[in-house]
């Protein structure tokens, strides 16, 4: 069958098809089906996954995966958390909302480098049905490095890699297992939740 991907972000939409490919659906984006972007209202990424979600299934007569993430700073509360998206502006700009989180964290005097990446990922069906699963990744915050990925990658060191997901390739950061069940990304992570739901389902 045909699914759709929900989502404008490009960075986003290379990594949920390579993930979705071994599940054998044909994908298409939101973009080539000229579906509308709802406002993300939600306050919580659950939320905003499921506007996205539902919205392109109700528009598309298909079922629709949305995938709503973001970088959560421990040392800023969770910030930009649900508003990382935002906090880059409209302009998109990535290095100068890295730079903000960086000045924020001096400004504050704080040592603490933790964050985390979050995916909520949502399947979504015409008849209003939903289904959620996530994903996380934790490391540390540095200098930005690398060119590689989208968004905040460049800052972020996933424990146990002395590469940034700015310097790591995108089969080491949203690649799976599927054997084994592992994977980096928060994105991937969340794929893997959904994989082992059909593996439960009767
Ligand atoms: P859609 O809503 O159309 O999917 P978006 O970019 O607005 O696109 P979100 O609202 O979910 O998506 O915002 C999440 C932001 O968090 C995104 O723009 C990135 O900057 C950041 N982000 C999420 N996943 C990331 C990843 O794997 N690497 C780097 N940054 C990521």
């Amino acid at each position: 069958g045909r699914v759709v991907i929900a989502t404008h972000n490009a960075g986003k939409l290379v990594e949920m098809r390579e993930l979705l490919a071994p599940f054998g659906v044909e994908a298409v984006s939101a973009g080539e089906l000229s579906l509308p972007e709802p406002e993300e209202t939600g306050t919580m990424f659950s939320e905003n996954a499921a506007i996205k979600a539902l919205a392109a299934a109700e528009a598309s007569g298909l079922p629709a995966f949305a995938d709503d993430s973001g970088l959560c700073v421990d040392a800023l509360d969770g910030a930009p958390g649900l508003f990382s998206a935002r906090w880059a502006g409209a302009s998109k700009d990535f290095s100068g909302a890295m730079a903000r989180i960086l000045s924020e964290l001096d400004r504050r005097g704080a040592t603490n480098r933790r964050a985390h990446f979050v995916s909520a990922l949502v399947l979504a069906w015409p008849d209003g049905h939903t289904e959620l699963f996530e994903g996380r990744v934790f490391g540390d915050l540095v200098e930005p490095r690398g060119t590689a990925g989208f968004g905040y990658d460049p800052m972020f060191r996933p424990d146990g890699f002395d590469r940034t997901f700015g310097e790591i390739s995108s089969e080491e950061k949203h690649g799976v297992d599927w054997q084994s069940g592992q994977a980096l990304s928060h994105r991937a992570r969340a794929f893997v939740t959904l994989a082992e739901a059909c593996l439960r389902r009767p």
